[in-house]
């Protein structure tokens, strides 16, 4: 048998990677071998909406052909070079890439995760040699209930304790405050030494897609300037016309000083993962103090330069608003005739319904199994909410079909 023949059942692959793969993941029992545009296909070639995105870095839909096709021209080309020589893509990339978000520079990575660290290194090394605090000192401030990626640094300023259990010891110099709470952040900046900079997400995701209050960020992002802090932007989840908006900073027209991009800015079909900011911050990084084997290289160089051109040119944040609005309407519309569901909330196509049960219960992992065998693929974030992000390319009859499956499913509790 050829390492990789086609597998014959579902449950094959699931044994497969139950004995041979670290069980560091609890996925829904579907077993995937095909997608296009909204949709994936198991197996057993049974149909679905996908209604997670891989965590909306599928926002470009799966598999989209002119992002596939730069992927290939580019690995039939030159795949890697490493950074010890330059190539021909990468520049032209940077020019894009900045352009396109409005910064000087962009410094490339691969994973989200990296791109976070990337941030975090540039904040302490910008407080040491253009704020002034000393070496060793710099505080960060960031949110309850954040989640920035899987790394010990990011982890060290975790309070999920799944995320946090025995992988001590931490990194210290990192201070958390209440999300959407100004008050705490003004309190924290005017009566802590040192602090270099406030790390956020625009709308915390995993947490359970909480949207902050009108004003938050903008009112953030002064505060942050008053006090010389750099406000850092993670839009890896929030970003490349998610919510609505090309950024999700971009609802509030605030200008982070650092940020961080990663999913969709490859559309979902190699990892890719950037930070931009300007060369008063920029400039700090020298040659030999950072880098990445893979990062910037002429295969995410390309990609991603397809995978932006799409954002525009199909209008994919319009597109999003558009449908949000839609979402967001039927769901609370529905939710009061049905007692299961508490609440929607999101922004764009970056919505979660609070199901009516307690944090514990299997209710909402129960109605994504039932989804799952009504066509529509989606996972609970924590306990009983369940995150609803489908591609950006759907269209509104696709919608309006997907929010039949929601109602029809739910109805059956
Ligand atoms: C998993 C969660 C989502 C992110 C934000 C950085 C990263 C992520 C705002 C790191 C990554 C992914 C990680 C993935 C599942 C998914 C996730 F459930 F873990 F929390 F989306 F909410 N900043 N989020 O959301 O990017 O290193 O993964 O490329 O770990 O299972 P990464």
């Amino acid at each position: 048998m050829a390492v990789l023949d086609q597998l014959t059942s579902s449950q094959e692959a699931i044994d497969l990677e139950n004995k041979y793969g670290a069980h560091n993941y609890h996925p829904l029992p579907v077993v995937l071998n095909k997608g296009e545009g909204v949709f994936v296909w198991d197996v057993e070639g049974k149909k679905y909406y996908d209604f997670l995105s891989a965590y909306s870095a599928v926002n470009q839909g799966h598999c989209h052909p002119k992002i596939v096709d730069a992927m290939i021209q580019q690995a039939q080309t030159l795949a890697l070079t490493s950074r010890a020589f330059y190539n021909d893509v990468l520049g032209g990339y940077e020019k894009y890439v900045t352009e396109y978000f409005g910064f000087d520079k962009v410094l490339p990575m691969n994973t989200g995760a990296e791109a976070v660290e990337t941030a975090i290194k540039l904040c302490r090394k910008w407080a040491y040699e253009v704020k002034g605090i000393e070496e060793n000192e710099a505080n960060i401030i960031v949110c309850e209930n954040n989640f920035h990626g899987r790394t010990t640094t990011i982890i060290s300023f975790s309070n999920d304790e799944d995320a946090r259990k025995n992988f001590g010891p931490f990194t210290s110099g990192f201070i958390k405050i209440e999300y959407d709470n100004l008050v705490a952040l003004e309190e924290t900046l005017e009566t802590t030494k040192n602090v270099a900079g406030f790390l956020v997400e625009p709308i915390q995701g995993e947490a359970g897609v909480y949207v902050p209050s009108e004003g938050y960020l903008t009112k953030a992002k002064a505060l942050c300037k008053k006090h010389n802090v750099l406000f850092i932007a993670d839009e890896v989840q929030t970003g490349i016309a998610r919510t609505g908006k090309l950024l999700a900073v971009n609802h509030e027209n605030v200008h982070p000083d650092i940020l961080i991009l990663g999913k969709a800015i490859s559309g979902g079909v190699y990892p890719v993962s950037a930070v931009l900011a300007n060369n008063k911050i920029m400039n700090v990084i020298k040659p030999g103090q950072h880098g990445s084997t893979f990062g910037g290289n002429p295969i995410a160089a390309s990609v991603a330069v397809a995978a932006l051109e799409v954002v525009k040119d199909e209008n994919l944040a319009d597109n999003a608003e558009y449908l949000g609005q839609i979402f967001r309407k039927e769901i609370s519309t529905f939710a009061e005739t049905n007692s299961l569901v508490k609440l929607v909330r999101g922004k764009g196509l970056l919505n979660a319904i609070l199901i009516n049960d307690t944090e514990d219960s299997s209710t909402a992992w129960d109605i994504c199994i039932k989804l799952r065998d009504n066509g529509l693929l989606a996972k609970p974030t924590h306990g009983n909410i369940i995150r609803f992000a489908p591609p950006l390319v759907m269209n509104e009859e696709q919608l309006m079909d997907c929010i039949a499956i929601i109602k029809n499913t739910i109805n059956e509790f």
